[in-house]
Parts: structure tokens; C-alpha cells; sequence
């Protein structure tokens, strides 16, 4: 009902609409119409009443809305089957659990809240309310090799829509990590459902620091916010939507074109090329100079006159300094 009150107020863009139409259009008592207006200024909609014109619309909620999301949408695929929740464990898990069942491609699950929201290695991601935690799942035109640069794909769009909406440049730690000024903004965790042997489907998790505080996580994460970066809040519905139209025109581009076009847009965001990194794997620790990405993906690193390789699933990189870039 909430919707249809919403797309009925949004039909005429400004204009008033009187309860007594909304009430014989929908079939609601005067009554229930003032109750539904309650409830949606209480999700955050802007809703102008005048007692002589009528409800309109002023402004949409800046926090996560469905409806608001649908409408900022401008994809063919993605997001267009959404899963809404308040608080949830984590969207990753939701979104791999629904992809065994019923989603489709693109189907997105999204929630204010999650309480077991993860990383890499089942490292905790802090997700309190405010900022985007968003799992997207994927049924890619791709081969099982191809679909392992899926994060560095995302990586790309997350940092073309923080771009669009905020002005600020944020640049991409290989693999997934969305920094600025050395601080990490936002995470991504691509996940394969099923057997890397079947893969069909993916679900590429993506945690944005957007409305929350600093404050809120904890003090010795090398994190940002968006919100203590640009003193404002910003509307998450556009970012969510914005993330996904670059994540899926990222993909055609990936389907059609191959990985090479996109490396080119990873290397021109990516951050640390030509500087001294640290590398671990298993144990031992790497030296030498970031020079960017292989053709497949792997983190490509100058050492004693050679040319090391190194895949995402196996290391950690640091910044010789100490920094994180
Ligand atoms: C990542 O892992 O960066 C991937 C994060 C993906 C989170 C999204 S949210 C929606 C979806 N649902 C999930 O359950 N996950 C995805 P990794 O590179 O392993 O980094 C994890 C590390 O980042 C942690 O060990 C902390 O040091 C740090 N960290 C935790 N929470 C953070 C936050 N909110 N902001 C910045 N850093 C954080």
C-alpha cells in the first residue's frame, strides 16, 4: 500500500493530490491515508499536507527505502529483484542462500544493518546502520577465470559512482579495497555459490562507510566515512543505484570486450603503482615495486630485476612505510 500511495503521489511530480482521491483510488478510508502519510514522513519521505489541496511529495528519504531505490534504478538487470532487510547476519550469506533458491541475475540484497557482515577470510566487516551493505548476485556470461576479476570490476564501479556523488577521488587497493587518503571507505567480498568447478553463480558483496560516523567503528581500523569527509549526508538510494549502473554496464563491457578494456580503468584508479609494497604469503614476506596488474587479474610485482605474480586469494599487501596507502 505504501507503494502505491508513493507512486500515486509521485505521478505528477509537485503537484498536489487530495486525500479523497488517494482514498477512492486506493480504497482507503481518509482515515487509513492519514495513517499511511504518518507512517511514510516517518520513514523520511518529505510529504507537504495542506488541508484545502491535498499530500505532495517534496523529497525522498536520504536512508535505504525500497521504493526510492526502484526509482532511482536505471539498470536493465540489477537491483531489479531486491530483498530488503532491517538487520540481517550478512547480505553475502542471504544473497548466496537466495541464489541457491530462486534469485535471478542481478538480484540484490540489501539491509540497514548486518550483524555478521564479513570480509576476506571471514575477517569482521562493522556494519552499523547508515552506511550501504548491498550483496549483488551474479549469473555472468563468463568463464570460471574470467569471473575471479569480477572484484576488480566492482572495484571500478564503486569508485566511478563515490566519483559521480560525492567529488571526492577514492582510489582502488589492490584487490578490493576502496581507499582515501589511505583510509579505507569501502570493501568488496566476491563470493563463488556452489563449486569454483560449476560456477554459475556469484554474489559480489560490497560495504560502503557512507552515513555513518567514524566514531561509530572501531577507533583502530584504518577507516573513513563519507559522511565525516563531506559533512553531509548523502542519499543512499542514488548511491546503491548509481554503484549498480556502473557495475553492470562494467560487465556487457567485460562479456563483450574481454578483461583487457577494464584492466585499463582498474590501472587508471588504482593506487601504489610504481611504489615499494610489502607482500605475505604463507608466511614468508615479498619486497618490491607494485607495477600494476597481469592480464588475469594478478597483482604484478617488481623484485630483484624479476616479475612476481601474486593472486588475491593468497596474500596481504601493505606499503613498505607501515601506510595502507
Ligand atoms: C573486505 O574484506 O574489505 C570486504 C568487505 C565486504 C563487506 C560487504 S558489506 C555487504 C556484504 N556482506 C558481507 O558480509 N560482506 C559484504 P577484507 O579486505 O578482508 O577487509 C576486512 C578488514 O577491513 C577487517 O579485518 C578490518 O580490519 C577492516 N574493516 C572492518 N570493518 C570495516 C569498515 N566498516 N570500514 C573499514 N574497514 C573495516
Amino acid at each position: 500500500m505504501r507503494h502505491k500511495i508513493l507512486d500515486l503521489l509521485a505521478e505528477r511530480p509537485g503537484e498536489f493530490i487530495s486525500g479523497e482521491q488517494i482514498s477512492q483510488e486506493l480504497n482507503l478510508t481518509r482515515a487509513a491515508v492519514w495513517k499511511q502519510m504518518k507512517g511514510l514522513k516517518e520513514a523520511g519521505y518529505e510529504i507537504e499536507a495542506q488541508t484545502k489541496n491535498g499530500y505532495r511529495l517534496l523529497a525522498s528519504p536520504l536512508a535505504l527505502d525500497s521504493w526510492a531505490l526502484a526509482r532511482e534504478l536505471e539498470t536493465e538487470n540489477l537491483g531489479r529483484e531486491l530483498y530488503f532487510y532491517e538487520d540481517i547476519s550478512s547480505t553475502n550469506e542471504k544473497a548466496k542462500e537466495l541464489a541457491r533458491q530462486r534469485a535471478a541475475h542481478g538480484a540484490v540484497v540489501i539491509a540497514r544493518r548486518q550483524s555478521a557482515g564479513h570480509g576476506r577470510m571471514q575477517r569482521l566487516w562493522e556494519s552499523p546502520a547508515g552506511g550501504l551493505w548491498m550483496t549483488v548476485v551474479l549469473k555472468p556470461n563468463l568463464s570460471l577465470a574470467e569471473a575471479s576479476k569480477l572484484t576488480l570490476v566492482t572495484g571500478v564501479a564503486v569508485v566511478d559512482a563515490l566519483r559521480d556523488l560525492t567529488g571526492l577521488k577514492p582510489g582502488i587497493k589492490w584487490p578490493n579495497d576502496i581507499l582515501f587518503e589511505g583510509k579505507k571507505l569501502a570493501g568488496i567480498l566476491a563470493e563463488v555459490v556452489g563449486e569454483w568447478t560449476t560456477i554459475q553463480t556469484m554474489v559480489i558483496g560490497i560495504g560502503v562507510n557512507a552515513n555513518i560516523e567514524r566514531k561509530d567503528l572501531s577507533p583502530e581500523l584504518p577507516a573513513a566515512s563519507l559522511h565525516d569527509l563531506l559533512g553531509r549526508k548523502l542519499d543512499l538510494n542514488r548511491l546503491a543505484a548509481s554503484i549498480l549502473k556502473y557495475l553492470e554496464q562494467g560487465l556487457k563491457e567485460f562479456e563483450q570486450d574481454g578483461f583487457a578494456p577494464l584492466r585499463e580503468l582498474w590501472l587508471e584508479r588504482a593506487l601504489g603503482i610504481g611504489r615499494e609494497c610489502a607482500i605475505e604469503k604463507g608466511g614468508r614476506v615479498y619486497r618490491g615495486i607494485i607495477r600494476g596488474i597481469a592480464p588475469d587479474g594478478e597483482l604484478l610485482v617488481e623484485a630483484e630485476g624479476k616479475e612476481h605474480h601474486f593472486s588475491a586469494g593468497e596474500v596481504r599487501l601493505r606499503a613498505v612505510n607501515g601506510e595502507y596507502f
